[in-house]
């Protein structure tokens, strides 16, 4: 094995002083968001161009040091963190963001960029970026292409794969593949854009995408509706998606969640009473969609009161009820957390079961469930369970497969759910898997503890 002091000083002759070894701040690049994943690494490595990281991943390679790419580390299932000794690799200095290239609806950013920076470059074009996420302040656009981030907007303008029209990252093997042409028909071969996005830093390190723009919108509106049941606002969303062209998120949350962030935040409820279920609808369009938001929600059965914004100040005051979620979960200790997608007719019931389930096997545990159920997604959140304890992950995974769900939405597999994998792929799709990691990633190099199985011994 290669002794610490022969590996920063080959990774020095890659990146200069870009090599992090002290401990204290290595400490911010080793522990998740959430706190529930905490490693350790002898290195943070801090490329500042692609060559550099096509040069990091060769000096990996010859020495048989693995790696754990990383963004800005707002990933929720550990998969972008060291837990295995793993020598990190930030993207964060990969900051190149070209012009917007206003003719196509098109721009190229590096690994680095921040999403909120994308989202202001693409709106000061006229143009707009159509993923969108809480965490959009500290997100990268390397992070978001290796984890397929999905968001509140997918419902209107689709994944993070849906925006990418090319890419360029290093592979295990050190080489460098760049497709950034932005041609949007384009059949000459394997999609490697798709199949890199997603692989969670498995099979390549992301370090630019060519993105598509979306057409700005400059009119906006904001409701939360209020409901007695779940299956009452999966009726009503469906109702909206299917009358409101210009719908743009469709969010659930519940009464104890809001009463949670309300509490932790310091906010106060924006309704006059108590009610046990919530849908956040926007919609936006370049005329104001007011008039057609109330028209569609007055035609609704089952609303028992709604609040609306128009104005961009409410209108983040509506959307932070829901996006508090995390942080509010966050703030009783490090949550277990189940992003999944249920088949839309089958989430009212999943979503009414879940906390029986929970409480059946930790009864002191507390359920939260949130998320863009536009899209069939729920963020089911456990709080007090001991962080190695598994038995609910597993419980709830287990109901989610024989509902006909997928037991990672959009935050990915990780190391969280690795050993549930089967759950929603088969023994034939995780052997093609296979095949595809040892064809690009040939010496295991790539964050080779998330995702895949561990294999027998
Ligand atoms: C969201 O939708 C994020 O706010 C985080 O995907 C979800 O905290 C979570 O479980
Ligand atoms: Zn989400």
């Amino acid at each position: 094995m290669v002794s610490n002091r022969v590996l920063v000083d080959r990774l020095r002759d890659v990146v200069g002083q870009q090599v992090v070894v002290d401990p204290e701040v290595i400490a911010s690049y080793t522990t998740d968001w959430t706190r529930r994943f905490e490693g350790r690494s002898v290195a943070v490595v801090r490329p500042g161009s692609t060559e550099e990281v096509a040069g990091v991943v060769t000096v990996c390679r010859e020495l048989g040091v693995v790696l754990v790419p990383q963004g800005g580390n707002t990933g929720l299932v550990g998969g972008g963190v060291p837990l295995n000794d793993e020598v990190v690799l930030s993207l964060r200095r990969l900051r190149t963001l070209d012009p917007v290239d206003a003719i196509a609806g098109q721009v190229t950013a590096g690994a680095g960029i921040v999403l909120s920076e994308l989202q202001r470059a693409a709106s000061a074009s006229g143009w707009g970026y159509g993923v969108d996420l809480a965490s959009r302040d500290s997100a990268t656009v390397g992070g978001m292409v290796a984890t397929n981030a999905g968001g509140t907007h997918v419902l209107r303008y689709g994944d993070t794969r849906a925006q990418l029209i090319g890419l360029e990252a290093v592979l295990g093997t050190g080489s460098v593949i760049s497709h950034l042409g932005g041609l949007v028909k384009d059949n000459t071969g394997y999609h490697l854009p798709g199949l890199i996005c997603g692989s969670e830093g498995t099979l390549a390190v992301v370090t630019a995408a060519r993105l598509r723009l979306i057409p700005s919108m400059p009119c906006r509106t904001v409701a939360v509706l209020a409901f007695m049941t779940v299956s009452e606002a999966l009726d009503a969303s469906a109702m909206l998606r299917r009358s409101l062209p210009a719908l743009e998120a469709c969010e659930l949350f519940l009464l104890p969640g809001l009463e949670l962030v309300c509490s932790v935040v310091g906010m106060v409820s924006p309704f006059s009473g108590r009610h046990p279920v919530y849908l956040l609808v926007e919609v936006a369009d370049h005329a104001d969609p007011t008039d057609a938001l109330a028209e569609a929600t007055n035609s609704l059965d089952h609303v028992i009161e709604v609040v609306v914004a128009t104005d961009p100040g409410p209108r983040s005051e509506l959307w932070r009820y829901r996006e508090a979620h995390t942080d509010a979960i966050n703030s009783l200790g490090p949550p277990h957390k189940l992003d999944v997608t249920l088949p839309l007719g089958l989430l009212a019931e999943f979503v009414d079961q879940v906390p029986d389930a929970v409480a059946a096997i930790a009864p002191a545990a507390r359920t939260w469930l949130f998320g863009h159920v536009g899209d069939g997604n729920i963020h089911v959140n456990v709080s007090g369970l001991d962080p190695d304890d598994d038995r609910v992950d597993e419980e709830v995974l287990r109901m989610v497969g024989d509902f006909g769900g997928s037991i990672s939405a959009e935050h990915g597999i990780g190391v969280a759910k690795r050993r549930w994998l089967h759950l929603s792929r088969t023994e034939d799709e995780i052997a093609a898997f296979r095949a595809i990691k040892r064809s690009l990633d040939p010496n295991g190099v790539l964050n080779p503890n998330v995702l895949l199985p561990a294999e027998e011994p």
